[in-house]
């Protein structure tokens, strides 16, 4: 199972094509249709947010509601495309100087400057297109057809934001699946804690006032995971390390942790490990999940609880010194428009990035190429478990 994605920010269209899904899955466009207008939302979101209307045309790979076994071939259109046609367009021009919007001037912690030194572009236009988290939407395509499949195995995921500039929202244990996704789905931070959410409300129209942005920290939570799925046998086949990668390469993302993370660095292993425990009815289980879900790289069978850390966007109007390419001269990056924090609609993204490393870590044990029959599987393996 593996996905591509193609498309430029203001270019025509988003595409990904999902393959390897197996057949008679059950999928419809409003299942990922639900998943784009999440990450399309958020307080802290630019004026592009209210451009873009994001909504799936599957192209291929679905016929009457499921899947045929073939690539799923996926569309986003771009409305902003309408204005940047001049620009984007795939045709030759006939002068390179009529290239309206050029960029030489790179925005510090972007990928301009990197992308034209390595592609040798002297319009760094070439390079930001593609690097724009415009391309998470597609990710988040990808990934609500993954997640589309792990509900129909009994397995549920969500994302949410634990901090935003510093402000944490407080531990709340109690809280079931459902009502994670309920709270944060409610909130404009995805936060499930209302007083920190306001308080991060607050920071970001601050920030915006001052034209800076705000990173923060998301989390991601997953319920119904059996034990083993992953393995310890080959490096790249840790569950935990794929997820780690995924969730790094998420536009603007510097680090990722499990469970109690770079906490454990600080504790003694009497402190860090969970203990097992048995019952007739569960099979064995840990007494508490401090590692999050993995030892291993294989699924505990507790719940996964991954975090993710985003730094502050960089597309920033108060200027920051950079260099022009052309002329070489020292000058103040500054930009038209940008968003001042994207952590809640990243909390959406590094969801669906997340569930698709499970679907496919899922798929690489029971190989089925007919979905009723991967359920039978993980209904038998679930059993097996619990009698072991
Ligand atoms: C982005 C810059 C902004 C964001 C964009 C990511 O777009 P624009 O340059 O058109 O104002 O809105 O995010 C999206 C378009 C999106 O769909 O999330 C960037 O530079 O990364």
């Amino acid at each position: 199972m593996r996905y591509l994605t193609a498309g430029e920010s203001h270019g025509k269209q988003l595409t990904t094509i999902v393959e390897g899904i197996p057949a008679l899955m059950p999928l419809t466009s409003e299942n990922i249709n639900d998943s784009l207008l999440r990450r399309q939302k958020g307080h802290g979101r630019g004026k592009r947010m209210q451009i873009e209307k994001d909504l799936v045309d599957i192209a291929g790979g679905v016929r009457h509601g499921y899947t045929l076994g073939s690539p799923i071939a996926m569309v986003i259109r771009n409305d902003d495309f309408a204005h940047w046609e001049d620009i984007m367009g795939e045709d030759p021009i006939e002068n390179n100087q009529d290239i309206r919007r050029k960029v030489t001037r790179p925005r510090p912690g972007h990928a301009d400057l990197n992308g034209a030194l390595k592609y040798g572009h002297r319009d760094m236009r070439n390079i930001l297109e593609r690097s724009s988290a415009r391309e998470t939407a597609a990710r988040v395509a990808a990934g609500a057809v993954a997640k589309t499949m792990l509900s129909h195995l009994g397995i549920e995921i969500v994302g949410y934001v634990k901090e935003i500039a510093g402000i944490k929202a407080k531990e709340i244990e109690t809280l079931s699946i459902k009502e994670k996704m309920e709270i944060s789905e409610a909130s404009p931070v995805r936060c499930l804690d209302e007083n920190a959410g306001q308080e991060m409300m607050d920071a970001i129209d601050i920030a915006k006032k001052d034209g800076d942005s705000i990173g923060g920290v998301c989390e991601v939570y997953i319920e119904g995971m059996p034990a083993g799925i992953g393995s310890y046998v080959h490096y790249d086949r840790k569950l935990d390390g794929r997820i780690a990668g995924a969730v790094q390469s998420i536009n603007a993302f510097k680090g990722v942790e499990f469970g109690i993370g770079f906490e454990a660095a600080r504790k003694n292993g009497s402190e860090v490990h969970d203990e097992i425990a048995w019952d007739k009815e569960h099979g064995y289980y840990r007494k508490t999940n401090r590692l999050g879900g993995f030892e291993g790289g294989m699924s505990t069978g507790m719940p996964i609880v991954v975090k993710g850390v985003m730094k502050p966007i960089p597309t920033l109007y108060k200027p920051l010194q950079s260099v022009d390419i052309e002329t070489k001269e020292v000058f103040n990056a500054s930009i038209e428009r940008s968003d001042s924090c994207a952590v809640p609609a990243a909390a959406v993204v590094m969801e669906h990035v997340v569930a698709f490393e499970v679907a496919k870590g899922i798929l690489e044990q029971f190989p089925h190429d007919q979905f009723p029959k991967l359920q039978d599987a993980m209904k038998a393996y679930r059993e097996e478990l619990r009698c072991f």
